[in-house]
């Protein structure tokens, strides 16, 4: 990692794996000019899914959250580039993939499916010390 650089933690979702659309999402990374620094295929286990989300504890999406993520194989990646964390937010657009705009991951790939959580297709950290927390749980 160069002095400019950045990394963040990617996760394309059960629900990306599921479609086969973890290509689709990493050749918009890589077409953004981002690294895949380290790559893996992983089914989320709860007490991982736990911390990494442990913001969202107590939040009525928080049991139907940790269910779906554990649902199934997803995506891990470290991404690294300038202002990365950012970037691959922007990239990934809003959190409801209904209102995410159509240009994103979220808007052009994602829609509601009714059901308690937002299956919207990525997780991307939010700051650096989301980013560094994040990276320490799943490639620790
Ligand atoms: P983001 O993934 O955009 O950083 P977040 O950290 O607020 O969003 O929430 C984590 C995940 O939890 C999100 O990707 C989908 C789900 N989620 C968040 N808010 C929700 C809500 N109001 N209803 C259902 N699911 C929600
Ligand atoms: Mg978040």
């Amino acid at each position: 990692m160069t002095a400019q650089s950045e990394r963040t933690l990617v996760i394309v979702k059960p629900d990306g794996y599921r479609r086969g659309l973890t290509g689709e999402v990493l050749r918009r990374i890589e077409a953004k000019g981002y690294v895949l620094a380290e790559l893996k295929v992983a089914t989320p286990d709860r007490e991982r899914l736990a911390k990494h989300y442990a913001e969202h504890e107590g939040k009525p999406f928080y049991q139907p959250l940790l269910e779906f993520m554990s649902s199934g194989p997803a995506t891990f990646a470290v991404v690294e580039g300038h202002r990365c964390i950012e970037g691959f937010r922007a990239l990934a657009g809003a959190t409801d993939p209904t209102a995410a705009l159509p240009g994103t991951i979220r808007g052009d790939l994602g829609r509601d499916w009714g059901e308690k959580v937002q299956a919207n297709i990525v997780h991307g950290s939010d700051s650096p010390e989301s980013a560094e927390r994040e990276i320490g749980i799943w490639f620790a």
